[in-house]
């Protein structure tokens, strides 16, 4: 998709306080500071859209924001930050189980793990809820240009055995610094929405 329109909506908590224009969702996921915001401001092709934090664990709403009159990328707070009391931590799987199991326009969520890393127990545990509730799953796998191309391979075949991912699930190596995977992760977005 050609982005020329891109518009915050807001950052929002519960659900009465969502869009109600009906317009698909695609919401994102994956450890603190694993590069989500990242995807979205290059997949809408802005540096700085979508807030990136220095400090993980900052953003603890779900921020949307609306792509050409067609689409919401809905920015989730990241998961597995040390420093998170008990309670935030609490507020946060209440945030996310509503709006992850509740929310009919909600399409697909891109699940972004680390290429360099297998995923984290968290990241599993986040692959096997999505699969629980029947929501579609894309995995990224980004930072890819901080390994060599001819390891991307084995990389994938790590994560994809880590989360033991269903076969028909995509995994795409990406790279919001380079616009690796680009094309690719537009053309699972558009196929579902
Ligand atoms: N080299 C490289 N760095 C990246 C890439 N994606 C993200 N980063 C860097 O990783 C850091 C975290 O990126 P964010 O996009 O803020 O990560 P996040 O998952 O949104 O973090 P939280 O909102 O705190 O959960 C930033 O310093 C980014 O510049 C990538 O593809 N390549
Ligand atoms: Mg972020």
């Amino acid at each position: 998709m050609k982005v020329h329109n891109v518009e915050m909506i807001g950052s929002f908590v519960r659900p009465e306080q969502f869009p109600e224009d009906g317009l698909p969702e695609f919401a994102l996921a994956g450890r603190s500071n694993v590069g989500k915001s990242s995807f979205i401001n290059r997949m809408i092709g802005r540096k700085a859209m979508a807030r990136i934090s220095s400090k993980p664990g900052k953003t603890q709403q779900l921020n949307f924001y609306k792509i050409e009159e067609q689409l919401y990328y809905v920015d989730v707070p990241g998961y597995g930050y040390a420093k998170v009391s008990k309670s935030e931590r609490a507020a946060w799987g209440k945030m996310i189980e509503q709006y992850f199991m509740g929310r009919e326009q909600l399409k697909a969520v891109v699940l972004i793990v680390d290429i360099r890393h297998n995923p984290t127990a968290d990241d599993c545990m986040m692959y096997d809820f999505l699969k629980h509730y029947n929501i579609p799953v894309i995995v990224v796998a980004t930072k890819a240009d901080k390994i060599p191309k001819g390891k991307w391979d084995k990389h994938k075949k790590h994560v994809r055995e880590t989360l033991e991912m269903d076969k028909q699930d995509p995994l795409i190596v990406f790279s919001s610094e380079k616009g690796i995977g680009f094309e690719q992760a537009w053309a699972e977005i558009e196929a579902r929405m």
